[in-house]
């Protein structure tokens, strides 16, 4: 399904009065508003093919229907998203859930929805149909070599499909480590994990990224051989300059200061992507911003001060896409959510006075420091991202238009009802 045009003009047409109010007293409130509306509208957020469909747990799943069946319905899904909010202007793939199986097509369509592919996706965590040699005990870091290479020689593939879609990155996410004590030697599963990203680093295209994502537990609960950040750079500082580490939000011990990882690992030069979600026990993959909003313009804080350190360009040079599920949301509205609090985190955090931030910081005055960043935390900047939106050519309010369109009813009609898609 498509929204035409007209519709999100009509819409618009609608809420402009109201909107002109809200936005006329927002820019007058900030700085730079110009500055920061191009910001927006440059900053560009992945939507994984992995999420189009409703999520479960390993206790149910509640399908709301209309899945997408095929990898061109879920680029279908994800245009009408970047139709709505002009920010999701790339998909993320997952090898085997979404094989292209004419990459030329699939490429084209996409380039209609003026889409394009982001860090495409390797999968060694689960065993296939007809697969050969199974996962059970780890890929990359199990014992026999011949295990090894299958889960090398299948991130290779991965990579082919990227090229042939233009994708620029490898996303590579292990579950090996071990469930109990005495079950791995560290050592041996690190040097054999090592020696297979090599080979898969060694396949990588020139101009290609490999983002080595790392995650503390599940579905190994007693060790994971990328399990935290310093494993994950470890990796990447070995495996050489195309290499950089993933943050998943979700893959963090309680408590973690993520935003210190973050300032660290773009010090290093070694921060290279970004799974946007949000959690309060684990990796919970809920709405972005939904639980700890304010953790969220934390890390923004420092993205936006580590990146203009590097002198980077803050919509391009790193991977950003959201890694969510949805259990009891319609997965769209949910993805709408999320980009909209990543865009609203954005903005706050380009808000904050710099100059007198580290002013505050180099006095040793805690009270302003913290008076600054919860100055900016605190500013309503929903119109100015809406602004930016309508700039763009997307809707004022991309959530009310989708419902006023009953886009979930046309898509049951034009799906079904039981209609399920591959992800997790
Ligand atoms: C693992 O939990 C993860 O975050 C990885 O990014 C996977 O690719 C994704 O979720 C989907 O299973
Ligand atoms: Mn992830």
């Amino acid at each position: 399904m498509q929204i035409e045009k007209y519709k999100i003009e009509e819409h618009n047409r609608s809420l402009l009065k109201e909107h002109g109010r809200r936005f006329e007293f927002a820019a007058a409130g900030v700085t730079d508003a110009e500055g920061i509306l191009g910001r927006l509208v440059d900053f560009q957020v992945a939507i994984p093919s992995w999420a189009l469909g409703t999520g479960g747990t390993r206790f149910g799943r509640f399908s709301g229907g209309g899945e997408p069946r095929s990898l061109e319905e879920k680029i279908e899904d994800v245009g009408l998203l970047h139709a709505l909010n002009r920010s999701s202007g790339a998909i993320s793939l997952h090898i085997p859930w979404d094989i292209p199986k004419q990459a030329s097509s699939v490429r084209a369509l996409a380039a209609q929805f003026g889409l394009k592919f982001d860090a495409m996706n390797s999968n060694t965590f689960q065993d296939q149909p007809g697969q050969e040699l199974s996962y059970k005990f780890g890929s990359l870091q199990h014992v026999r070599k011949d295990v090894r290479k299958q889960a090398v020689d299948h991130n290779i593939e991965v990579i082919r499909y990227g090229e042939e879609l233009g994708s620029k990155s490898l996303t590579v996410w292990l579950s090996d480590g071990s469930c109990f004590p005495g079950q791995l030697n560290f050592r041996q599963a690190f040097q054999n994990t090592l020696e297979g990203l090599k080979e898969i680093y060694a396949a990588l295209p020139a101009d290609w990224k490999m983002f080595v994502e790392y995650k503390a537990f599940e579905p190994n609960f007693y060790s994971t051989t990328v399990g935290d950040w310093g494993q994950s750079l470890l990796y990447a500082s070995k495996l050489g300059p195309k290499a950089y580490t993933l943050v998943d939000l979700g893959h963090h011990l309680p408590n973690a200061n993520i935003e210190q990882i973050v300032a660290l690992l773009l010090m290093e030069g070694k921060l290279g992507g970004f799974h946007f979600n949000d959690s309060k026990y684990g990796d919970d993959d809920l709405t972005v911003g939904s639980i700890k909003p304010y953790q969220l313009f934390l890390i923004f804080n420092e993205l936006v001060e580590g990146m203009d350190a590097r002198g980077m360009n803050h919509a391009t040079d790193l991977g950003w896409m959201i890694d969510a599920s949805h259990n009891v949301k319609d997965p769209l509205e949910d993805l709408l959510q999320s980009v909209e609090a990543i865009l609203l985190t954005y903005a706050q955090a380009l808000l904050i006075d710099r100059k007198r931030l580290v002013a505050a910081q180099q006095g040793n005055d805690v009270v302003a420091a913290q008076e600054l960043l919860q100055g900016a935390f605190r500013t309503d900047v929903r119109a100015l991202v809406a602004e930016a939106r309508l700039r763009a050519g997307g809707a004022l309010d991309p959530l009310a238009l989708y419902r006023a369109e009953r886009v979930r009813e046309h898509l049951i009609k034009e799906r079904g009802a039981g209609t399920v898609a591959t992800g997790l």
